[in-house]
């Protein structure tokens, strides 16, 4: 089976081909891991890069987005099988006292892309459940804000890692409008990222893949 016709089918959005298409290769035989990586991660890598050159915006790179999610969710069973390990596991949240979703799920949708595990904590997030998310095996925790009256709440996030004696076990990488890589520094984070893309290459980045 030839994986290009995955890889064109995450680029042109094309959610109905992609569902026919890897079923046939699995049917014949294709490995899910080379449709993983060879297809669905290749293609969402070219995804990233072609928003990040100013060749797509937000909705075409969320449709392609949503394209590589029916693939993934049509492959996890077979990776399951056949053992493969996501890259890594990361907990993403917007934090306590603010409801914007639409970056951070964009965020999460590339980070799947680029073959993490995401557990997705979802909005107004309080500190206490990214300590457990840390708990629970997220190596990479992601906070996400849209207000200037929200982004310091990730600093009480920062607190709480620190007295639960997790900090130094997981990295921590910010986004959001108002956020900045001055403010990465400034409130202790491990990284910044300014969009969705750059935010798959920082994670890969900061736990070493
Ligand atoms: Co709100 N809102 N909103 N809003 N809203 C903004 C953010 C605002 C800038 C609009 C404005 O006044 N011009 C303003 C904030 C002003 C400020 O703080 N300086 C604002 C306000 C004031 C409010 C309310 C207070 C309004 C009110 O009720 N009076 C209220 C707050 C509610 C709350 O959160 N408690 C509110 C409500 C809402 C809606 C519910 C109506 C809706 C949210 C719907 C939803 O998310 N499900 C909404 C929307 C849609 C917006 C705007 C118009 C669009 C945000 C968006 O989705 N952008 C926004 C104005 C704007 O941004 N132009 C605005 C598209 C998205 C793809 O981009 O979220 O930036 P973005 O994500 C990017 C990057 O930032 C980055 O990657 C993403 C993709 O490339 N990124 C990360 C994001 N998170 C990341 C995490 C990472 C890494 C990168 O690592 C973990």
């Amino acid at each position: 089976m030839d994986l290009k016709k995955i890889y064109q089918n995450v680029i042109d959005a094309d959610q109905v081909e992609i569902e026919a298409n890897i079923r046939t290769a699995l049917e014949t035989g294709a490995d899910p891991e080379e449709i993983l990586k060879n297809g669905l991660i290749a293609a969402m890598q070219e995804v990233g890069r072609l928003f990040e050159q100013g060749d797509l915006y937000v909705p075409e790179m969320l449709v392609s987005a949503r394209a590589m999610q029916v693939g993934l969710h049509i492959l996890k069973p077979y990776l399951a099988r056949a053992n493969v390990k996501a890259v890594g596991k990361v907990a993403l949240g917007t934090v306590k006292g603010d409801l914007h979703d639409i970056g951070k799920n964009l965020v999460a949708m590339m980070l799947e892309g680029a073959g993490f595990e995401v557990m997705d904590l979802g909005v107004d997030v309080h500190p206490e459940a990214f300590v457990k998310a840390a708990q629970d095996g997220a190596q990479l925790l992601g906070m996400s804000a849209l207000l200037t009256t929200t982004m310091s709440n990730m600093v009480a996030i920062m607190q709480a890692l620190n007295t639960a004696g997790l900090r130094d076990r997981v990295k921590v990488m910010i986004g959001g409008a108002p956020v900045t890589q001055e403010y990465a520094i400034r409130i202790g984070a491990d990284g910044f990222a300014a969009d969705a893309s750059s935010a798959s290459r920082l994670a890969l980045q900061l736990l070493e893949k």
